[in-house]
């Protein structure tokens, strides 16, 4: 198995219930390293060309003004297929379908504010990384 990097966003509704610490025991305990991290407030700019791919759906608006509304931790989480694991331990975007234990299951508000965003190929992992950090940032 490969040696992967994904990036992980712990969104405004989590940081503002002071959950980064058990979002991170969760990544810890299932593999993954925390390698790069920072704390930041998104701008609408960020925020929009960050999620421009869903410019079209209607809660695109909504999604940026959600990303903005408080500070975000932006993560890169590194280990073996670390985009598939991230994506199994976050759990399903909504979550009232989320599996159990789950990030999403334990601590996600609604379908929008759902705590988590991690990256869904290694090629979005890829350019999403290079959105946020500088390759000096990454420390395995
Ligand atoms: P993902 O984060 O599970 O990959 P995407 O479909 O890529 O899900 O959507 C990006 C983000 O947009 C979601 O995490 C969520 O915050 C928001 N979102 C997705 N679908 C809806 C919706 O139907 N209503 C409101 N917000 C949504």
């Amino acid at each position: 198995m490969a040696v992967e990097r994904t990036l992980s966003i712990i969104k405004p509704d989590a940081t503002r219930r002071n959950l980064t610490g058990k979002i991170n025991a969760v990544f810890e305990d299932n593999g993954l390293r925390i390698v790069a991290q920072k704390r930041a407030q998104l701008s609408p700019a960020q925020a929009g060309a960050f999620y421009a791919v869903h410019m079209e759906r209607p809660f695109y608006g909504d999604l940026v003004s959600f990303m903005t509304s408080g500070p975000v931790v932006i993560q890169v989480l590194e280990g073996e297929n670390a985009v598939a694991k991230n994506r199994e331990v976050m759990g399903a975007t909504d979550p009232k379908k989320a599996d159990a234990g789950t990030i999403r299951a334990q601590f996600a508000e609604s379908i929008e504010a759902n705590s988590v965003h991690g990256s869904d190929s290694a090629e979005n992992a890829a350019n999403e990384i290079r959105f946020f950090f500088a390759e000096t940032e990454i420390l395995p």
